[in-house]
């Protein structure tokens, strides 16, 4: 059932304007695996039946859950949206759905969790999104592919009488509920279409198992403003730019092109290996990587939708906590590089990033070097410096001082030389401000 796609499903870019701004929002994963907590993905890695998985609803009691509490930390770390997986692929729903009984609801917890995460954020001030995900390991209709739970059960029997439109229009009804039931909503977060990856000679998912063209429509028609994220297989159909494009879990090199064209990108990270709350996990980054993630996405045009795995008892862990401090500190002081700011033209030197906002141009020095930091280009275009944290001034090299007749060396006119404090400042990753 593909109606033909209209002439836009996507927004102009004064509509994504607050985005390009506020660079910097919350992702949650928060679900049934978050009890398992040994990665969101467990129900598929460890081949989980619907039957074994149910332990996990039937304990499911956030009795902790203080939605102000995380939107309060949110804020405090400085990230501006957020986003929460209403639901991830185990097909559970944190709201009141009316078309499942596999909801939060029924858990012994008996709360509409997502009515109160977008009460309190919004009272913070955050934008507010979903997640919602086309994957549903737990739906009747939804079929065997490379990565279902029951894949090694004979597909053809385990797919049969299974009807992937029935699916569709579920999650058409579900949407309709998360984008009419709590306000407005400022972004949905699709995940994901898989279409080149056929199992067992079935056709793996894509936009017409989705049918994704119906799907962005009627979010369209419930939330015209709304950002969607370029999950939904939909890129080389529309031929057009998605709102914006979603690279997971790593730095891009350069600003993401599609079609040619610079892209609305926002880097999707974690705090450690996982989404899902993970207890025994160890590879948590360090304050410097938190910091230089958030740098290099703005660097590049883009976003950082940084990831928090609440706990099953509804907490952050204290790992997660001392990170969003991390970001919050730095932020405090180093804002004006990051809101409002992007990507700039002029070159960045070795182990440092630039973004600009207006005529400022930002510093970031990711390996503070001895004393002399050059940056071709810009001599002779700068009036003053100074390190954003304390606005304390940074002197810079005349390049027509008389040469120093033993070295002979003498600054390139266009190249500004700072001179730095020898010692690195005591703050995560160092910013120096040029007016
Ligand atoms: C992926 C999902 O499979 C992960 O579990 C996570 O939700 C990530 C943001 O997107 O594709």
């Amino acid at each position: 059932m593909n109606a033909p796609v209209p002439d836009s499903l996507f927004l102009p870019p004064e509509k994504k304007a607050w985005f390009l701004h506020d660079r910097f929002g919350m992702f949650i994963h928060w679900g049934l695996y978050s009890l398992a907590a040994r990665h969101e993905w467990v129900k598929s890695r460890e081949e989980i039946s619907n039957v074994d998985y149910q332990k996990y609803f039937d304990h499911f009691d956030p009795d902790l859950y203080d939605a102000r509490e995380w939107a309060r930390r949110a804020k405090a770390a400085g990230m501006k949206y957020v986003v929460l997986t209403a639901k991830h692929h185990e097909g559970f729903c944190l709201w009141d759905s009316k078309v499942t009984d596999y909801k939060a609801t029924n858990t012994p917890g008996g709360r509409d969790l997502v009515a109160e995460y977008v009460a309190a954020f919004r009272a913070e001030g955050l934008k507010i999104g979903f997640y919602y995900s086309l994957i549903d390991w737990h739906h009747p209709d939804f079929k065997a592919d490379i990565f279902h739970p029951e894949r090694n059960r004979d597909p053809d029997a385990f797919n049969k009488g299974r009807d992937v439109t029935r699916y569709a229009a579920y999650m058409r009804d579900q949407v309709r509920e998360l984008l009419t039931g709590y306000g407005k909503i400022d972004v949905i977060w699709f995940d994901f279409s898989y279409p080149d990856r056929p199992y067992n000679g079935l056709a793996g998912k894509g936009r017409e198992d989705w049918q994704s063209e119906e799907l962005l429509r009627l979010v369209r028609e419930l939330q015209p403003d709304i950002i969607v994220n370029n999950r939904l297989d939909l890129i080389n159909a529309t031929g057009e730019l998605p709102d914006v494009t979603t690279p997971e879990q790593y730095v891009p090199q350069s600003w993401p092109v599609i079609h040619g064209e610079k892209a609305t990108w926002e880097g999707c990270h974690t705090f450690s290996g996982s989404w899902g709350y993970y207890r025994d996990e160890e590879s948590w980054k360090s304050p410097e990587q938190l910091v230089q993630i958030l740098v290099d996405a703005v660097a590049l045009g883009g976003n950082l939708l940084m990831n928090v795995g609440p706990t099953a008892r509804g907490t952050f862990d204290h790992r997660a906590i001392a990170a969003l401090d991390v970001y919050g500190e730095w932020l405090r002081l180093h804002g004006r590089a990051i809101y409002g700011a992007g990507a700039s033209d002029y070159v960045a030197p070795k182990d440092c990033r630039l973004t600009q906002r207006g005529n400022r141009l930002y510093v970031h020095v990711f390996n503070w070097p001895f004393a002399h930091l050059h940056i071709p280009g810009l001599g002779g275009k700068v009036a003053y410096a100074q390190l954003l944290h304390d606005a304390s001034e940074v002197r810079w090299i005349d390049p027509h001082a008389p040469v120093d007749s033993n070295v002979g060396v003498r600054i390139a006119a266009d190249t500004l030389t700072l001179e730095l404090p020898v010692k690195k400042p005591n703050v995560t990753v160092p910013v120096i401000e040029l007016f």
